[in-house]
């Protein structure tokens, strides 16, 4: 592997392992802090009961989600000081905001944490806000400096010297809004998916209608509902980048869909893989005008193909799979959730059949899944270029060399944390079952 490929991986696999906990991280107290208005308003002590337990899950998480953070900023020093001397004259606001938004959820989390059984239901209600706010913050902040690469403005290049900054122009940047949206709510969809998980994993094994089965019920339901509703936004908010995608990065666009030529009524295709050598996605289902529809809301409106690009600005074409996983896992979570709201609240079954659970559980690990194929589809797709047409991918890594021996290392050193991680979580919660909390009957 050359270099850049391996100085690529070594980040890519730093963000992945970190983007896992990250997500965590901004998802857990939304669904922390809807427990706990559950338990305002209903007195059902059950909710107290989640709020206790899964705040326990969000202190082992963000205790890997900081140092995981770290590294990856200190890896994106090290790695592309090419990228990080633009982003330092230029977008240099979202990280120095960012410092702020940490300071506020860490001083919060505290206060909730070591203090919750001191404070009212109200008061803690209004911690908890401020933590999510904080994360939510954290989120959108770096989700910042990715979007200034799609869309990068705010200054110009005259002879490779960065002139006319305008650090505001870059920080609202046009992909900023779509793109820290879209995080944002699929952070969101993920965490309450993930919780429902769990919860349907011990419905399993739960006796139906003892008191353990109805606590994991409403978990999974809470969690059901959120995931479900947040699915449909990150339909929408998906919607809306891939329009962005069409005004900004066309080519990102077209390898997504496997469109070659130029054309109106543009067809969306359902599957299938890009033919490079015959310029057509195979065993496609084809849904003529579609594309153009959804780009522009008219069938007439242009989408821009391949052919209009030099070859060697396209991006690699095999980011058309990692799209139609994203968008595939989304649509199968939406479907889901409503399947399992009807069960529950139109038909009243008390009980779920084995395989509904069973799809339940593999809801938050699909939708972990996807938020990692969206950010390879992102970033892939925005290849060969580190700021879109501003700064090379080979431009902005190092030249250090010696990349391989630490690819391996950090590769080892995540395998082995996640380990750690997981079981540090198996232990916890069997040595403080729920029937600590919740007597069975
Ligand atoms: Fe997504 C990305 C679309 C779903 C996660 N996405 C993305 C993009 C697009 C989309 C177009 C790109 C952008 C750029 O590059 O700029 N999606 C979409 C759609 C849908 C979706 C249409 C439907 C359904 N996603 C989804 C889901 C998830 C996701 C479900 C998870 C859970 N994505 C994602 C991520 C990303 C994306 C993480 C990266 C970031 C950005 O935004 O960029």
């Amino acid at each position: 592997m050359d270099e850049i490929l391996l100085t690529r991986a070594l980040f890519g696999t730093t963000m992945a392992f970190h983007i896992i906990f990250a997500t965590m991280g901004v998802a857990l107290p939304l669904m922390i802090l809807s427990a706990e208005i559950l338990y305002l308003k209903t007195k059902d002590k059950d909710y107290a009961v989640m709020v206790k337990r899964w705040i326990k899950g969000f202190a082992i998480l963000l205790a890997v989600a900081i140092p995981s953070g770290t590294i990856a900023g200190v890896q994106l020093s090290l790695l592309w000081p090419g990228y990080m001397k633009i982003i330092g004259e230029v977008v240099p606001l979202p990280f120095q905001i960012e410092i702020f938004a940490f300071f506020i959820e860490a001083l919060f989390l505290s206060i909730y944490v070591y203090a919750a059984d001191r404070l009212s239901s109200l008061m803690r209600i209004v911690s908890v806000s401020l933590v999510a706010l904080g994360a939510a913050a954290s989120a959108v902040l770096i989700t910042n400096a990715h979007a200034f690469q799609n869309t990068p403005v705010g200054f110009r290049m005259v002879e490779g010297q960065i002139v006319d900054v305008d650090p505001w122009a870059a920080f609202f940047n046009p992909n900023f809004v779509v793109a820290a949206s879209h995080v944002l709510v699929t952070a969101y969809m993920t965490g309450a998916f993930v919780l429902a998980s769990v919860a349907a994993f011990k419905m399993l094994k739960a006796e139906p209608g003892s008191s353990h089965f109805i606590y994991y019920r409403k978990a999974l339901m809470l969690g059901l509902i959120i995931g479900g509703l947040f699915s449909i936004f990150s339909a929408f908010t998906g919607h809306e980048s891939a329009i962005h995608l069409h005004l900004y990065n066309p080519e990102k666009l077209a390898a997504a869909e496997g469109l070659f030529e130029t054309t109106s009524h543009a067809p969306l295709k359902i599957g299938g893989w890009t033919d490079p050598e015959r310029q057509e996605v195979k065993y496609a289902i084809e849904i003529p005008g579609l594309l153009s529809f959804l780009a522009g809301y008219s069938f007439d409106e242009v989408v821009r193909g391949l052919n209009d690009f030099p070859e060697e600005y396209w991006p690699p074409l095999f980011i058309r799979l990692l799209f139609n996983g994203m968008v595939g896992i989304g649509i199968l979570l939406i479907m889901l959730s409503v399947i399992g709201f009807i069960w529950r609240h139109i038909l009243k079954r008390e009980v779920f059949p084995k395989w509904m659970l069973g799809c339940f559980v593999v809801s938050g690990p699909l939708a972990m899944l996807a938020i990692e194929l969206g950010w390879l589809f992102a970033c892939i797709g925005r290849q060969p270029w580190a700021i879109y047409r501003v700064l090379s991918t080979a431009e902005a890594a190092t030249t250090a060399g010696h990349i391989a021996p630490l690819f391996v290392l950090f590769t080892g050193w995540y395998v082995v944390l996640a380990i750690i991680t997981a079981l540090v979580l198996y232990f916890y919660f069997k040595r403080h079952p729920l029937a600590e909390d919740i007597p069975i009957s």
